[in-house]
């Protein structure tokens, strides 16, 4: 029982690593996902990702979830007047043969309600939900931020 349970284990890590640099079903891959990590006390924080269609056909992401975020949502940012306003975006339209990148300053997956920091070297899941209820799982490990600071903060703003 016991080694069976290590075993199991094992399979666990093992498909943990393979995810991470693959995450992909046949049709559609996950690159350079990362999350950006949280000070104490704040509540929101952002991941990024980029996603590339295999397929000769659009594909269509509806929502995406966390197990450790209470709320996720697709955002992106609007420049209004010369102010960046962020919203939330119903659909994520990834084209055929193509590539959608959620980078910073541009869409953007946001994680609200956050219950504890984002530390460097953790890692969330995100499941992604496409329009035919296929989802696709992300593991998304926590990075530093860097130069993106200015950005973080204008965020918080907005
Ligand atoms: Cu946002």
């Amino acid at each position: 029982m016991q080694l069976t349970h290590r075993y199991f284990r094992l399979l666990v890590v093992f498909f943990g690593i393979f995810f991470v640099e693959f995450t992909s079903a046949a049709d559609i891959s996950v690159m350079h996902a990362y999350a950006r990590a949280t000070p104490p006390g704040v509540k929101t924080g952002a991941a990024y990702m980029q996603l590339r269609n295999h397929t000769g056909s659009e594909i269509t992401f509806v929502s995406v979830q966390s197990k450790q975020v209470p709320t996720v949502e697709f955002h992106h940012h609007r420049n209004v007047n010369g102010t960046m306003h962020m919203e939330k975006v119903d659909k994520i339209l990834v084209p055929a043969n193509g590539e959608f990148r959620f980078e910073p300053g541009q869409y953007h997956i946001m994680l609200m309600g956050l219950t504890a920091p984002l530390v460097v070297g953790d890692k969330i899941g995100l499941q992604l939900k496409r329009a035919n209820g296929e989802t696709v799982d992300v593991v998304v490990p926590i990075k530093a931020v860097g130069h993106e600071m200015i950005d973080h903060k204008a965020h918080g703003a907005g």
